[in-house]
């Protein structure tokens, strides 16, 4: 059988051969005494990429996001962020559960929070009330389908944090997906965060990690939250070696193509009758088509489309998620949307 079509998530992305003959090089040191050389590579390149003093490796994306809001806050405050963000929605409640935070979600279309909302939730100084400590932002916003917010909003809040005397973190595991759509650096989009995680994981290829980045002293204790999540590893240098080819400019301008994939893949759903697709929403990898005209329901659908080799995430009663990345070409997108359009025509 030949090998699916897989458009489920860009976690899937492999390391290429000319990342691992350059982790196999990799001298290797015990990361926890600073002695991994690819890690420190890393972490330097990572900082100085996100415009930020310092920064450190993780296992995880998840990690990395608890991590900064373990540092950001203390147990009993509150956190402002968007209702459907990732660290409210899909890390298993740590924000709740080891942070011991309070949160306050806020419905922002566009994936980010207005100002305004945002400081009408600020907490008065009130013994009744948790202490609002922090705001997360998330670019790309992941469950409004890889959108990006728009900047001047970014601004906006920033400018309002500072005058609040809140901190901002940014979830970016897709940063560089927003950087390309945007046509910026990386850092004219972190600058609006005090502290910033990216992941390697995703469009970027490496097979594991992360990175933390913000102001020097915060990463010294952030270091300390790290180590006693468990996120303290050892002889790393194998999985920092791929994270700084994943951060090689080529290798970021490379998003491009998993964007142009998406865009030619929203293109060509829109002209199967029975879909939609909201093509101005379209900004990055990611592709939210909504079935709900075909009557289909998107479970069964995604299970029949399996049957069929092309791999896709229901994403709610009526809408499918697809998500663009390296490991799959123009040709083979060509081909899921003729199955997708087989798939349709035999309803
Ligand atoms: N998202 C995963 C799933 O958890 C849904 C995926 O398949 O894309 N922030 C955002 C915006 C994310 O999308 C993810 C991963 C994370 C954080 C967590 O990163 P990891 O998976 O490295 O813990």
């Amino acid at each position: 059988m030949e090998r699916p079509i897989d458009l489920r998530r860009d976690t899937i992305t492999l390391p290429t051969e000319a990342m691992k003959q350059f982790a196999f090089q990799a001298e290797l040191g015990d990361s926890i005494y600073g002695e991994d050389p690819m890690q420190r590579k890393l972490e330097e390149l990572g900082a100085s990429i996100l415009g930020k003093e310092r920064a450190i490796f993780l296992p995880s994306g998840t990690m990395g996001n608890l991590v900064a809001l373990l540092t950001h806050t203390r147990r009993g405050e509150e956190v402002i962020l968007e209702e459907s963000a990732h660290i409210f929605t899909s890390e298993t409640g740590g924000v709740g559960a080891i942070a011991g935070l309070t949160v306050k979600p806020i419905r922002g279309e566009d994936g980010a929070p207005s100002p305004a909302a945002i400081l009408q939730a600020i907490r008065p100084d009130n013994i009744h009330y948790p202490r609002t400590r922090l705001i997360c932002l998330e670019n790309t916003h992941y469950r409004y389908g890889g959108i990006v917010p728009p900047l001047e909003k970014f601004r906006a809040i920033r400018e309002l944090a500072t005058e609040k005397g809140l901190s901002i973190h940014l979830d970016g595991a897709r940063l560089f997906n927003a950087a390309v759509y945007l046509g910026v650096e990386v850092q004219v989009i972190a600058q609006y965060a005090d502290t910033v995680m990216v992941s390697l994981s995703k469009g970027l290829g490496a097979p594991v990690g992360s990175l933390l980045a913000g102001p020097r002293d915060f990463i010294k204790e952030a270091e300390r939250y790290r180590k006693m999540l468990g996120g303290g590893m050892r002889q790393t240098g194998w999985l920092c070696a791929c994270g700084i080819m994943a951060l090689s400019p080529e290798n970021i301008a490379r998003l491009r193509e998993d964007h142009e994939n998406a865009r030619f893949l929203a293109e060509g759903l829109c002209a199967i009758p029975g879909i939609k697709v909201d093509c101005t929403r379209v900004h990055t990898n990611f592709v939210l088509a909504d079935l709900a005209e075909s009557g289909w329901d998107a479970r069964q659908f995604v299970e029949r489309l399996k049957e069929k080799g092309v791999l896709a995430t229901p994403a709610g009663e009526s809408k499918v998620r697809f998500v663009t990345s390296k490991e799959v070409n123009r040709t083979q997108i060509a081909l899921a949307l003729e199955r997708i359009h087989e798939l349709m025509r035999a309803r």
